[in-house]
């Protein structure tokens, strides 16, 4: 039987009919009509109310040989269920379908992506899942996020599913293997906390995820035994759900396995129209977080920057499914530190604020901006001059974003920027050339990390591409990736002027690789600083605007 990890955790520490008892010291306890009364134990048949001294039962409930068997998913904390609790339950409920009204408009898509990677693996079973649920703490889960491949292939966004590709003559034929729903024909709709539709809402179904999304579909119960019957080479995109992990023992070469994980980040790589409108909305979404957290300034001056990361995590979960990334609100020094997302600091009017936060949306393509503001509005003289470094340096980079060109040729561009800039301060102990030299890269000390990287449903898109694919490869039209060039003087670091100690700038924007150039997807943030406090000066006295504008 397959089910997702934490399923199957539940179902071995919480057998049904059998609940954990707590730890018991014998003492006499005072029972509801206030006997003493030795504890009983777990065997002791119930015998009315009072005789079951758990503070936990409520009246009405039952001894446990009458719990139903159907209480998987049960915590440890809810009430044990009655049979004739289950039979009222049972019935007297709308039958009304709830099938989708028409297929996904995407779903021929999603066929024509499974058909490419088909293409690159005949005689091969493919087995793509998209994840189980991860535990958060205890029996709480975080919010589920689907596997980007799965998705890609599929569209699927809950939790368990597996996507098998079976090799035959003529190419791959697919099933999507998913839970059935859990609805109101069987008693696990209200006794089992994790997956019944009273507890969690209602799923979509088997053979409703099979209209929507135009695959075959089957119960997850059956991949198991469909797993094993398959004969002939199988490949699993692995590290996903461990208990399919488990279902699929490893190839002699590991290089085997980690062709599929290759091709998939290599089909992702060029963006279609559709994907392409995605990446644009998510931008444009962060666009308006990044509206609302200047608005949110003088509160952020108050209560520091968690008001940042909330405010700018509310217009995600507005406007989108979350934000792609933890969101990094790092104000002051902070901005120096390359992945601050604590956000637990203060935000000071003289400070400047990295913001590095990107909305993912409905359809989980997301976007990755940076902005460094001053708190104040109006940048200082150091940090104008500083920011305005940075400011070339991506301006540079940018202009060497077009098809043919090297992925890494924006990077160099900032980099020769950003050394030079450095040798001019007096901070580099090298001239900029030498610093710049492979065997060297001085620089680095204050740039830290690379200019770009692919963007997508992952905000480091593509990430299992070969090289010669994606670092070392030539952009193309339809390649989405950032231009993100920063400057990190670190507080102690005795090498810089002490006046410019703690200063970090980072400015990244989303950019279309287009047939003869790029398009800056996220232009509706300025750049260029007088712009940008001209753009704070207008934002300064509004109130936060959740709507979302009419389009
Ligand atoms: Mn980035």
């Amino acid at each position: 039987m397959h089910q997702p990890l934490v399923a199957q955790m539940h179902s071995f520490r919480y057998q049904p009919g059998r609940r954990p008892s707590r730890p018991r010291r014998g003492l006499p306890r005072r029972t509801l009509q206030g006997m003493e009364q030795v504890n009983p134990g777990p065997a002791t048949p119930a015998s009315g109310s009072g005789a079951d001294p758990d503070p936990d039962a409520r009246e009405g409930v039952t001894a446990e040989g009458e719990t139903t068997p159907a209480d998987q998913g049960s915590r440890p904390h809810d009430p044990r269920t009655p049979a004739a609790l289950v039979e009222l339950m049972s019935r007297d409920w709308d039958t009304t379908s709830t099938f989708p009204d028409h297929p996904h408009p995407a779903a021929p898509r999603y066929a024509s992506r499974r058909r490419a990677l088909s293409a690159l693996f005949p005689g091969i079973h493919l087995v793509i899942p998209t994840g189980a649920p991860k535990v958060r703490a205890n029996d709480t889960e975080y919010r589920f996020r689907p596997g980007s491949d799965h998705y890609w292939l599929t569209g699927h966004t809950e939790p368990g599913g597996v996507l098998l590709l079976r090799a035959g003559a003529e190419g791959h034929q697919a099933t999507l293997y998913l839970e059935p729903r859990s609805d109101r024909s069987s008693p696990a709709f209200f006794t089992n906390a994790r997956s019944g539709e009273l507890w969690v809402g209602p799923r979509r179904g088997v053979p409703e995820t099979a209209f929507l999304l135009g695959v075959e579909c089957a119960p997850l119960d059956g991949l198991n035994g469909d797993v094993r019957g398959l004969g002939g080479p199988v490949l699993l995109l692995r590290g996903l759900d461990p208990e399919v992990d488990s279902l699929v023992s490893a190839p002699g070469d590991p290089s085997e396995e980690r062709r599929l994980a290759e091709e998939l980040s290599e089909l992702r790589l060029v963006k279609d129209d559709h994907e392409i409108l995605m990446l644009e909305r998510a931008v444009e979404a962060t666009v308006r977080g990044f509206e609302d957290v200047v608005r949110a300034l003088p509160e952020a001056m108050e209560q520091g920057e968690r008001v940042v990361e909330g405010v700018f995590n509310l217009r995600a979960r507005v406007e989108g499914s979350d934000v792609g990334y933890e969101t990094i609100a790092a104000s002051g020094a902070h901005a120096t530190i390359l992945h601050w997302s604590r956000n637990d600091g203060q935000v000071r009017g003289g400070d400047l604020l990295l913001l590095d936060a990107g909305v993912e949306g409905d359809e989980l393509y997301t976007a990755d901006v940076t902005r460094t503001l001053p708190v104040s509005g109006r940048f200082t003289p150091d940090q104008r001059r500083l920011y305005e470094l940075v400011h070339r340096a991506q301006e540079a980079a940018i202009a060497e974003v077009r098809p043919g060109a090297a992925f890494l040729d924006p990077h160099r561009a900032a980099m020769r920027v950003l050394a030079e800039g450095l040798e001019e301060l007096g901070i580099l102990p090298v001239s900029s050339d030498k610093a710049l030299a492979e065997d060297l890269q001085a620089h680095r000390r204050y740039t830290l990390h690379g200019t770009s990287h692919m963007l997508g449903l992952d905000v480091h898109d593509c990430a299992q591409a070969r090289e010669e694919e994606y670092r070392g490869g030539r952009l193309q039209p339809g390649h989405v990736l950032t231009v993100e060039p920063g400057l990190y003087l670190q507080p102690d670091d005795l090498t810089v002027p002490v006046g410019l100690r703690g200063i970090g700038i980072r400015i990244e924007d989303d950019v279309l690789v287009t047939e003869d150039g790029c398009r800056v997807l996220s232009r509706g943030l300025p750049t260029e600083p007088d712009e940008l406090e001209r753009w704070m000066a207008g934002l300064r006295g509004q109130d936060l605007q959740l709507r979302r504008p009419l389009a």
